[in-house]
């Protein structure tokens, strides 16, 4: 009986040994002090013995399953502490993970950037509403209901009735200029003021046409304003802007609400004015439109005629952002894209 013990034991040590998984050890255990184990047989028999065996095999019978069973309890733990470190074993000198941060679109920095310069110059921020009346937009800046400058914009119409009086219509605004008569029936000259804002074309996109784009008029009236103080501000601002010397030159235009009208064009951003790609090898990039304010627009506002002078442009914030970033497709502003946005 006592070999048999011995050689249960061996047996079951060398098992629990090799044990690799909670599942090996806990069959070991049913195996070898299960109620049907040889050793359980072993128990269950030692009430049938002699009291000299009784008395020798007895403790040697529970004094071998209590060693089992530590050794048993042993491995269990060990194996579990095993599987605890590959679960949740956590190292606090790892670096953290980074919380994405918002931050501001490539349109509101360059705006922004525009704000900045020109408050810098003594300019006021002027604002005016997205969807407006036809009036402002048109016929207020000379561009009556028949008048052949509104083909030059195609036009998002929120109502227009037929037979309608004139005026009376309602637009996605086409441009920022129709904030100029808005602002100026409620302030009297001297005054000079930016109106950066979202407008909208009812165009075909490509790489440099957006429906939905940014402006940013800016209108200084006084006593003796002249073309000369426009292109002194121009060049200042667009130095500024592009953080280079930029320099400006009209060209002869046509826009209802000016007169003189011009096409405005600074040195190119890339070559600095020697011809590249960019600027299709002329030195000059086109950036928007200029002019001394028609006499017909300060009299709209109800400013007494040929009174004051003053000029006004509109500039295109996303071709500027476009040159600023080297951003080749238009679309992209829009694209809700955050690879594109996250950029910046
Ligand atoms: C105008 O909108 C005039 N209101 C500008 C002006 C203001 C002239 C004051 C004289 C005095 P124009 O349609 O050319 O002009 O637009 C001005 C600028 O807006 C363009 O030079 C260009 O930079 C930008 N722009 C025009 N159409 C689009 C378009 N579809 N997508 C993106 N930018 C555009």
């Amino acid at each position: 009986m006592k070999d048999k013990i011995q050689q249960i034991k061996e047996d079951a040590v060398s098992k629990i040994e090799a044990s690799k998984t909670i599942e090996d050890i806990e069959n070991v255990r049913i195996a070898y002090l299960g109620k049907k184990s040889a050793f359980n047989e072993i128990l269950k028999g030692l009430k049938d013995l002699s009291p000299e065996e009784k008395k020798e095999i007895g403790p040697l019978a529970n004094q071998t399953k209590k060693e089992l069973q530590h050794l048993i309890d042993d491995k269990k733990m060990a194996l579990e502490s095993v599987i605890d470190e590959k679960k949740e074993w956590i190292d606090v000198t790892a670096p953290g993970t980074k919380h994405a941060h918002g931050h501001l679109h490539p349109l509101s920095i360059v705006q922004r950037d525009i704000e900045n310069i020109f408050n810098s110059m003594g300019f006021e921020i002027a604002d005016g509403p997205d969807i407006e009346s036809e009036s402002y937009n048109f016929d207020a800046i000379n561009m009556p209901d028949d008048h052949p400058g509104r083909d030059m914009q195609d036009t998002f119409w929120i109502s227009r009735e037929d037979g309608r009086k004139k005026g009376t219509g309602t637009v996605m605004r086409t441009q920022t200029s129709g904030v100029q008569v808005r602002y100026m029936e409620k302030h009297k000259p001297p005054f000079r003021i930016i109106v950066p804002g979202r407008v909208f074309r009812n165009e075909a996109t490509d790489a440099s046409h957006e429906h939905t784009f940014h402006q940013f008029e800016a209108l200084v009236v006084g006593d003796d304003v002249s073309v000369a103080n426009f292109l002194y501000i121009a060049e200042t601002f667009f130095s500024e802007f592009f953080g280079q010397e930029i320099k400006a030159r009209l060209r002869p235009s046509y826009f209802p609400f000016v007169e003189p009208g011009f096409e405005f064009d600074i040195s190119c951003t890339n070559c600095g004015g020697k011809g590249c790609s960019t600027c299709s090898q002329t030195g000059w990039i086109e950036v928007g439109g200029a002019g001394m304010v028609h006499q017909n627009v300060f009299e709209a506002a109800g400013y007494e005629k040929d009174k004051y002078q003053g000029f006004a442009w509109g500039f295109g914030l996303e071709r500027l952002a476009m040159m600023k970033y080297k951003i080749n497709d238009i679309r992209l502003f829009h694209s809700g894209d955050v690879r594109f946005t996250r950029q910046f």
